[in-house]
């Protein structure tokens, strides 16, 4: 099964998770790929650049946006869920908070469900993980930053409750990742903590972490560069979160990452 063989490969090498938005709003390729065509192009032409799972969402969650139906949602995303899953390019992982969306995806094959509310929304999307056996992302956020809060404290009661209401629907440890869900409700600073954050969540779960730092303002608030001028500062904040523990990355410019995640690779294992 798709998700079995995600799981097992994680740890092996870092993996690329690429960023495919059917949003007509997201912060850095909203509109781009609503049409089956151009997403299933999209997503084959990341997977050539090294993207070894592709990450489809339909409802965009950057601070203000408009929430979407259901119905609306599914509307975006079956067309060119169906299309990437049809020729079997690579693990998908469906960006969504709602189950009945995640339902629908994994039944049409896709293998991990990203859960941005990290199982603090609605409690049936941890029963269509465990009735399905698909990866679960289960990210942190706050819904506001307050530059008071203890970050890591925070994160460790958000992941000890999230992984409490898993295990009662009966979902697997081991389809468990982590993500400590940096620009979600945190100061800047609180960001710079999450980004670096994976050896904390390894230490106090033992869980694989995935962590979603590509063109976010933390990065713009340190090199003063618009979201498509942001791939340097991208590339020096996963090669951070890499040698903090991290195991997957989520970004836009997969060939980039590819290379720079194997040269730091190689320089290590040197
Ligand atoms: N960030 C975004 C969306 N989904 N999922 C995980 N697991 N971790 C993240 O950090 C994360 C995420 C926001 O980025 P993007 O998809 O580029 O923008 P939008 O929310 O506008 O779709």
């Amino acid at each position: 099964m798709a998700a079995q063989d995600f799981l097992a490969r994680i740890g092996a090498k870092p993996l690329i998770m690429g960023i495919l938005n059917v949003t007509p709003d997201s912060f850095s390729d909203g509109g781009r790929h609503c049409d089956p065509g151009a997403a299933f192009l999209r997503a084959k032409k990341m997977v050539e650049e090294g993207a070894d799972i592709i990450d489809i969402g339909a409802e965009s969650t950057r601070p203000g946006f408009t929430p979407v139906s259901a119905e609306e949602e599914w509307a975006r995303l079956e067309a060119p869920l169906a299309a990437i899953l049809r020729e079997g390019i690579a693990p998908v992982s469906v960006d969504t908070t709602k189950a009945e969306i995640a339902r629908r995806a994994v039944a049409l094959g896709a293998a991990i469900i990203n859960d941005v509310s990290g199982l603090h929304g609605e409690p049936a999307l941890a029963e269509v993980a465990a009735e399905s056996g698909a990866a679960l992302v289960v990210m942190h956020h706050c819904a506001e930053a307050d530059p008071a809060r203890d970050i890591l404290a925070d994160m460790r009661a958000f992941f000890a409750r999230a992984l409490a209401r898993a295990e009662q629907a009966g979902v697997k440890r081991s389809q468990v990742v982590l993500d400590p869900g940096v620009g979600f409700g945190k100061t800047f600073e609180q960001n710079l903590v999450a980004a670096t954050s994976a050896g904390a969540l390894k230490a106090a779960f033992g869980l694989p972490v995935l962590v979603g730092l590509s063109r976010k303002r933390f990065i713009g608030a340190i090199t003063g560069a618009p979201t498509e001028k942001r791939l340097a500062g991208t590339l020096a904040a996963d090669l951070a979160a890499l040698q903090a523990g991290a195991d997957i990355f989520r970004v836009h410019d997969v060939a980039e990452h590819a290379d720079a995640l194997k040269v730091w690779s190689a320089l290590v294992r040197a």
